[in-house]
């Protein structure tokens, strides 16, 4: 167990995942103003993304790291709602029309298909901003630590991450090589898994070899949940059941790349580094693999 300022008899979320996504969903729809409030389209539109049914997997996982106790729980929370929030900002513009041009998302029309394209534009960037202010005003942090956590956030997000993944995904074309499928997929989905895991490990005041340790654990986890998408993907087009999938349908994936065996391959290969890497950090291993096994039985993965 790690010693971090913030540990203490730990709070009984830790390992509770349905009562952890529970929370997390509550103190989500208190952080973003009320359907009723003006404009309502707006605040309509945010509640619609942002409170549709979700596995929460990077706020769990920041709250995993950080292992709060009772007394920092609440701070512990919102820190991870706020990286829900630049989550659910990326996925509302990944499937507008000029973009993925999805249909559906998180079980609901995508945000555009109910409240317009320029509303859908404007609850995403208001999620985004209100994932800054978020942080902020985390008045039980030291100023020092909220401070890493918006510099970590606004990596996450920019042209090192997020942002950058989306473009050369837009930009993709036939010919290319593992390397490049790998690169994207990295930054679109790994880079916010390690933004996760290192808001833990800020909060929870790790040390340099286990803030690396547990960044290396989020970077695996985070391919083999790009793969495991990929692999699912590819299942379901085979089945032609139509998976929430937009116009990016022939896009180069790992499993087109590699096939569906070497794929699968790919994916246990990066979980056994996950949890090699998760082993090395010294943050408690067992409610991390209740997570992974979580997440990825919830997919028909493992
Ligand atoms: C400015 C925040 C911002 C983003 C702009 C559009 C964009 C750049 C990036 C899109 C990145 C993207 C959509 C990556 C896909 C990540 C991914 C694996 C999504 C699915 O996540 P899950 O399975 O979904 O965790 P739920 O619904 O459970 O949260």
């Amino acid at each position: 167990e790690g010693s971090g300022p913030l540990r203490g008899a730990p709070s009984p979320l830790l390992a509770d995942f349905t009562r952890l996504r529970e929370a997390i969903d509550r103190r989500l729809g208190e952080l973003v103003p009320s359907a009723e409030q003006r404009p309502q389209s707006l605040n309509g539109a945010i509640r619609h993304a942002l409170l549709a049914p979700s596995k929460r997997v990077r706020p769990v996982l920041a709250y995993l790291v950080a292992a709060p106790d009772e007394a920092s729980h609440a701070a512990v929370l919102d820190a991870a709602c706020a990286l829900e929030m630049v989550h659910t900002a990326s996925l509302i513009l990944d499937d507008l029309p000029c973009m993925d041009d999805a249909a559906l998302r998180r079980q609901r029309p995508t945000t555009h298909v109910a409240f317009g394209e320029a509303t859908a534009i404007l609850a995403a960037i208001a999620l985004m901003n209100c994932a800054y202010g978020i942080l902020a005003d985390i008045d039980a942090l030291p100023a020092e630590t909220r401070s890493r956590l918006s510099a970590i956030m606004a990596r996450a997000i920019g042209c090192e991450g997020l942002v950058a993944g989306q473009e050369l995904d837009l930009n993709f074309r036939d010919g290319l090589d593992r390397d490049a499928v790998e690169d994207v997929n990295w930054l679109k989905t790994g880079v916010l898994f390690v933004a996760s895991a290192e808001f833990g490990a800020v909060i929870a005041g790790l040390g340099p070899r286990e803030t690396a340790a547990i960044g290396r654990y989020a970077r695996h986890l985070g391919l083999a949940f790009q793969t495991a998408d990929d692999l699912l993907d590819q299942t379901a087009a085979a089945a032609d059941i139509g998976k929430d999938v937009g116009k990016d349908g022939g896009k180069p994936t790992l499993v087109s790349m590699l096939g569906v065996e070497r794929a699968r391959l790919s994916f246990e290969e990066h979980l056994a580094q996950a949890d090699a890497a998760l082993v090395e950090s010294g943050v408690s291993p067992e409610p991390m693999r209740a997570l992974v096994s979580r997440i990825f039985a919830a997919k028909g993965i493992v």
